[in-house]
């Protein structure tokens, strides 16, 4: 159908048509280059108009993580402007993040006014030159797939409709749209919109039937298969399927640096996760290895499978072509949709595998299952008795607070060996980009698509600093996004220690134990920063305060409040 929008600015028809177009949140963070929409926004208000609900995020990092955590769950977008050049380079270290998780993101910007006189929204403050750039996008064009200007209200639709369909096409990524203050101010001609939308991009990718074929044969050939997985619970749609593939051929299954959740943690060919600088038996004895939605899959210096050994790499873009090196061998690349490919995958093996083979190696595979999951249980209720909390002991704390309607946004510290989760969608980590802040902002996004449940954030001392903590805060609670923050406080940046320790095993700093450059202490009150927007905090200093704890947090955040349980622990007591 073919509408026409009448509005007094293009501020006005762009919202409108962002709204048309499935957008309900509007993640702003606002400048000079704001004034067309605010007026936009208050006018929609006062008249009634639906349009995209605005939210004030006070940090740019922030709203680009929480829009990407809002992808995940609701699976649309959510706008997110920030001011011109300098709200876009605060903004840049979240843009990286969705680029390299593939998640799109519609990233938008003022651009100073370009005229210095003469027309609505020209100059008129020290910053309207300052503040220009010879090429804004410049900043974001390595991970932003397609940037462009609106430079004439004329162009509305087709660029926000060209920026919707580049962004949503696979790969997924972020895109970013300039948008300057005159032609927000200007008044449009009346406007003709279609709507729906004509630019439908979803619809999976099927993979080549000969690659399937072969790929079956190879895993149903193969008497130790393995599968290595990342990233392909991202759809929670692609767990089912890799159940039924994993159960078709018997082939064990490890979660490599997973970012989502795969695979049900209490399934029997669950072999567990990949453990950096440690090398897994179940990959020296593959004989065959599929690795889906995976950018690294192991670790070469570490370990590799063995030589002889068939690799087959499946995804929607199996070859990571926005990384500039990768070397990871692929015999057969399936380049497809994993939740459409995996059935079919399922399918082939059924039908080449031997199924007294397959029960036999499922039925050794979940002894292995067992005995390692025994360990970790192990190791977890060890740790209750401690003197230190243990970081395995938080996570299985966290574990038995959950309940089904809970969602864990993770950067980092909770150890998946230790917290069972085991439906899909339920589970979320940071990309492996690692910009460091970016899980309490996307857990707010989680928040936000999916009122009605529990959010736990669960991040290290150092990535509640990186957060924007005191932005977060305030976002839970202007926008009543109440979440419950665990924070994992071993004092100090142990990524960057560890680093020292596995280059210079035997160097100054591991022989003196000093490791400049990685403590965080004193250690802040961090429990207290939550309190600065009425919200519960509290410290915790023993194991056996972890669940009482738990328990008071999460009844404050059912109650409206956000909260924050800031727990002394060490990774390895
Ligand atoms: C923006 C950014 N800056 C720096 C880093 C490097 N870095 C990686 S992990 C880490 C320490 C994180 O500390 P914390 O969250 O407390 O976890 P821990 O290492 O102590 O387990 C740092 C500084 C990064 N990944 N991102």
């Amino acid at each position: 159908m073919i509408r026409t929008v009448k509005t007094e600015t293009t501020a006005e028809a762009y919202l409108l048509l962002l709204k048309d177009r499935g957008i309900d949140y509007f993640l702003g963070n606002g400048g000079t280059d704001f004034a067309s929409l605010v007026d936009a926004f208050a006018k929609f208000e006062a008249e009634k108009i639906p349009a995209p609900r605005p939210l004030v995020i006070p940090h740019e990092f922030v709203a680009v993580s929480m829009a990407h955590g809002y992808y995940l769950e609701a699976g649309r977008p959510a706008a997110v402007m920030v001011h011109v050049n300098v709200g876009t380079s605060n903004a840049s270290t979240a843009i990286i993040s969705a680029s390299r998780a593939g998640v799109p993101i519609f990233m938008s910007a003022g651009r100073t006014p370009v005229t210095e006189e003469g027309l609505p929204g020209a100059r008129d403050l020290h910053i309207h030159w300052a503040q220009e750039s010879f090429d804004q996008a410049a900043m974001l064009r390595e991970y932003a797939k397609w940037d462009y200007e609106l430079r004439t209200p004329v162009q509305l639709e087709s660029v926000v409709d060209r920026a919707l369909e580049v962004m949503l096409a696979e790969p997924q990524g972020p895109v970013y749209l300039t948008l300057p203050r005159e032609v927000l101010a200007a008044t449009p001609p009346a406007l003709s919109v279609t709507s729906p939308s004509r630019r439908q991009v979803s619809g999976a990718r099927l993979p080549d039937p000969d690659r399937i074929e072969e790929a079956a044969r190879i895993l149903a050939r193969a008497s130790s298969p393995l599968i290595l997985v990342s990233a392909a619970g991202r759809d929670p749609r692609a767990v089912a399927g890799l159940v039924e593939l994993a159960e078709a051929g018997g082939i064990g299954v490890v979660e490599a640096d997973p970012v989502y959740l795969n695979f049900p943690h209490d399934h029997p060919l669950h072999l567990g996760y990949n453990q950096s600088g440690a090398s897994d038996p179940a990959l020296a004895e593959a004989d065959a290895v599929l690795v889906i939605e995976a950018d690294v899959p192991w670790y070469p210096s570490v370990q590799k499978p063995p030589a002889g050994a068939p690799v087959i790499h499946l995804g929607i873009d199996p070859f990571f072509s926005r990384y500039p090196m990768r070397s990871y061998p692929c015999d057969v690349p399936i380049a497809a949709t994993p939740s459409a490919a995996l059935p079919l995958l399922a399918e082939a093996v059924r039908r080449h595998a031997d199924r007294a083979a397959v029960a036999a190696r499922s039925a050794r595979i979940a002894a292995e299952h067992r005995r390692r999951r025994a360990a970790w249980d192990a190791t977890a209720a060890e740790q209750a008795t401690r003197a230190t909390t243990g970081f395995a002991w938080v996570a299985r704390s966290i574990q038995d607070a959950m309940d089904e309607d809970t969602v864990v946004v993770n950067e980092y510290p909770l150890d998946r060996r230790y917290a069972a989760f085991t439906r899909p969608g339920t589970y979320f980590a940071s990309p492996h980009s690692s910009g460091l802040g970016w899980g309490f902002g996307a857990a707010l996004g989680v928040k936000l698509a999916r009122p009605d449940s529990t959010v736990i954030a669960t991040l290290g001392d150092g990535a509640y600093f990186f957060s924007q903590p005191l932005s977060c805060h305030f976002v839970e609670r202007a926008h009543a996004l109440p979440i419950l923050t665990v924070i994992f406080n071993n004092q100090r940046w142990e990524a960057v220690k560890r680093s020292v320790i596995g280059l210079y095993p035997d160097g100054r700093a591991s022989a003196t134990g000093r490791f400049p450059l990685s403590d965080l202490t004193p250690s802040p009150h961090f429990e207290e920063v939550v309190k600065a927007v009425d919200g519960y905090g509290e410290r915790v200093e023993r194991p056996g305060d972890v669940a009482p704890a738990l328990k008071r947090g999460l009844a404050a955040v059912r109650e409206g409040r956000p909260a924050l349980l800031n727990v002394l622990c060490q990774r390895a007591p």
